[in-house]
């Protein structure tokens, strides 16, 4: 009986579970009702009385021995199954392409005509696009019934269901510079860029969203001659040593006197072509010497500051500089347009 007990230690130790078949085979051997050791345990009967103790104690080490190697080698074919799924490779798989991305046209314009203001000791500023009716219409001096507060220009914000005519989507970047205003005595000297948003009827030339930049200088003794070297000196680096400038008269609640500014057409040099309308100038910003009321509203005072102000679109040149022919393209990022940014 001990012969047999050692022949089956032997047998159980050195066999080779290597896969689920031989550990289903070790356990259809040693393991089940018929198995090797259970076919022992019967024959315990025929030892004698006083070896059956010792030899059932061997039987017993040996079945629990049996059943730890099964175990342990059911736990370790089940994590070598999973972590060699982890590990396998299809390498008829094509590569994964890198699409590296590129800057945007509207941010290419928009950075070149911030580092111009930037190396004029202008400094960048940014703002809520969710503003107050009193930042984006009331301290810039627009009348009550001003057009552009109509809930048909402007898009009012609806909250907690009521309707609140004092939150919008900022329609410029003027509240951002109310808040400089508000924030910082003079001297104060910022540019603002940023989105804006007005609810025009959408087409090839206007959409629901846009971009601008807008500048404010406030100091003593600073004046329109200012202003013109300033917007002189931006225009040449932006758009060419020999471009011309004109200032035309115009309006704006929140500067007086108030100017538009027209370069000469940098497509045809001024000779008249589609995109100037044959006129040879386009227009690229507004301007004006700050309105008392707003700075008196903002808590300078104005008897002993003064400043000037400027804002113009960034979409419309990006879209002149590089030939896009339709606003939407830069709204709808579609990739066939983008990475044809791509250096
Ligand atoms: C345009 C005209 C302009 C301003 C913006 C401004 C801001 C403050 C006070 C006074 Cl806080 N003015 N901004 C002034 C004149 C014109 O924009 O045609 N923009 C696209």
């Amino acid at each position: 009986m001990k012969h047999s007990i050692d022949t089956l230690q032997k047998d159980i130790e050195s066999f080779a579970i290597t896969g689920n078949d031989t550990l289903e085979e070790f356990r259809l051997t040693h393991l089940v009702r018929k198995g090797s050791i259970a076919n022992l345990f019967k024959q315990l009967k025929d030892v004698s009385p006083d070896e059956r103790r010792a030899v059932g104690q061997l039987l017993n080490a040996l079945k629990t021995a049996a059943e730890e190697k099964y175990e342990d080698a059911k736990a370790r074919l089940a994590s070598s199954a999973a972590s060699s799924g982890k590990r396998l490779i299809d390498l008829t798989l094509p590569g994964r392409t890198q699409f590296p991305g590129s800057e945007h046209p509207v941010q290419k314009v928009l950075g070149d005509m911030k580092q111009i203001f930037a190396a004029m000791g202008f400094s960048i500023e940014t703002g809520p696009e969710l503003e107050c009716g009193t930042y984006n219409f009331d301290k810039l001096n627009f009348p009550p019934d001003h057009p552009a507060r109509d809930m048909q220009d402007t898009f009012f914000i609806r909250i907690g269901g009521e309707h609140d005519d004092d939150v919008l989507l900022r329609t410029h970047t003027s509240p951002v510079q109310i808040r400089v205003m508000l924030d910082k005595k003079p001297p104060i000297r910022v540019i603002c860029p940023g989105k804006v948003y007005r609810n025009e009827a959408i087409s090839s030339r206007s959409y629901c969203v846009f971009h601008q930049l807008e500048g404010l200088y406030i100091d003593t003794h600073v004046s329109f001659a200012d202003l013109k070297a300033t917007i002189y000196s931006f225009a040449r680096q932006m758009f060419g040593p020999d471009v011309q400038l004109r200032f035309r008269p115009s309006f704006f609640p929140f500067t007086e006197p108030s100017a538009e500014v027209d370069v000469t057409c940098y497509l045809c040099n001024g000779k008249g072509c589609k995109v100037c309308k044959q006129s040879g100038w386009l227009e690229i910003l507004g301007c004006g010497m700050v309105h008392p009321n707003v700075l008196r509203d903002c808590g300078i005072d104005s008897e002993k500051y003064s400043g000037y102000a400027f804002g113009m679109g960034v979409d419309r040149t990006a879209l002149l500089r590089y030939k896009i022919d339709d606003i939407r393209l830069l709204f709808e990022n579609d990739i066939r347009m983008l990475d044809q940014f791509m250096q």
